[in-house]
């Protein structure tokens, strides 16, 4: 999955995309490359961030979801209802929703459905996280989420980095089995994140390419059946070396 952040304020790629030529063409480099699935976002979810209006949030991925839809399979990362709405009729078929909410939208829309876990909500989530068993914990509220859904099509996704610290998301990745053993399609998303630059001694975000590959190979290892990344190219290329080597 390959991540388009049609937003001036992602941590990543803020600003890079906000224009929906640029976009497009972005989401066909990473077709290109290999990505299967483009996920779409207008919403910036980093740590600390402000939520944006729905009409804004709108006006920013409802072009780029119409125009690559034609293409690739595009899923839509958002936590409105009305937004998942516009972009499955302009096409969109996966619903990415970090707050695990959007259950009857995609069941409505027969559409596929991620349900992310978070603890908080993004403006304050890594003030303080605490949890007594981080992987029974996540992994219990996914499947709780997923079980109820009725939707045909659910991935769990342990939200890595939503309400975490470094040790919570190393801990989840080292159990990443665990939620490979409730039965549904695992996806992971360690793309260029913020506890990858303390692990590498502070690599900067755009110094954080083989951390994000080294984790997302991990991820896959273990039997996630989807990573959600920047940088497709290299993490296609570890990806067919997994396949090979298995
Ligand atoms: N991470 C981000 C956003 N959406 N969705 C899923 N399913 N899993 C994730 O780990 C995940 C996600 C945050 O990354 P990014 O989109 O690059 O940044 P921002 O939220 O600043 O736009």
């Amino acid at each position: 999955m390959g991540v388009l952040n049609v937003t001036p304020d992602s941590f990543s790629d803020g600003g890079r995309w906000l224009d929906p030529g640029a976009a497009l063409a972005h989401g066909l480099r990473m077709v290109a490359e290999g990505a299967d699935v483009i996920d779409v976002g207008g919403e910036s979810t980093r740590p600390g961030a402000e939520p944006v209006p729905a009409d804004e949030e709108l006006r920013r991925v409802v072009p780029v979801v119409e125009a690559l839809a034609a293409h690739v399979r595009v899923s839509i990362d958002t936590r409105k209802p009305e937004v998942a709405e516009a972009a499955i009729e302009m096409g969109a078929t996966l619903v990415n929703d970090v707050s695990a909410s959007l259950a009857p939208v995609a069941a409505a829309a027969g559409v596929g459905w991620v349900a992310m876990h978070m603890q908080g909500h993004p403006r304050t989530m890594q003030e303080a996280p605490a949890y007594d068993d981080v992987v029974a914990e996540v992994g219990a509220f996914l499947v709780e989420r997923a079980s109820s859904a009725g939707v045909d099509e659910v991935w769990i996704d342990p939200g890595i980095g939503f309400g975490k610290t470094l040790e919570h998301n190393l801990t989840l990745l080292r159990h990443l089995e665990d939620l490979v053993a409730t039965g549904y399609p695992v996806v992971v998303g360690t793309s260029r994140k913020a506890f990858l630059g303390r692990l590498t001694g502070g690599a900067p975000v755009d110094d954080r390419v083989e951390a994000s590959v080294a984790t997302a190979a991990w991820a896959m290892s273990q039997g996630a059946a989807m990573v959600r990344v920047h940088d497709v190219r290299p993490t296609v290329q570890a990806a067919r070396l997994l396949d090979a080597s298995r």
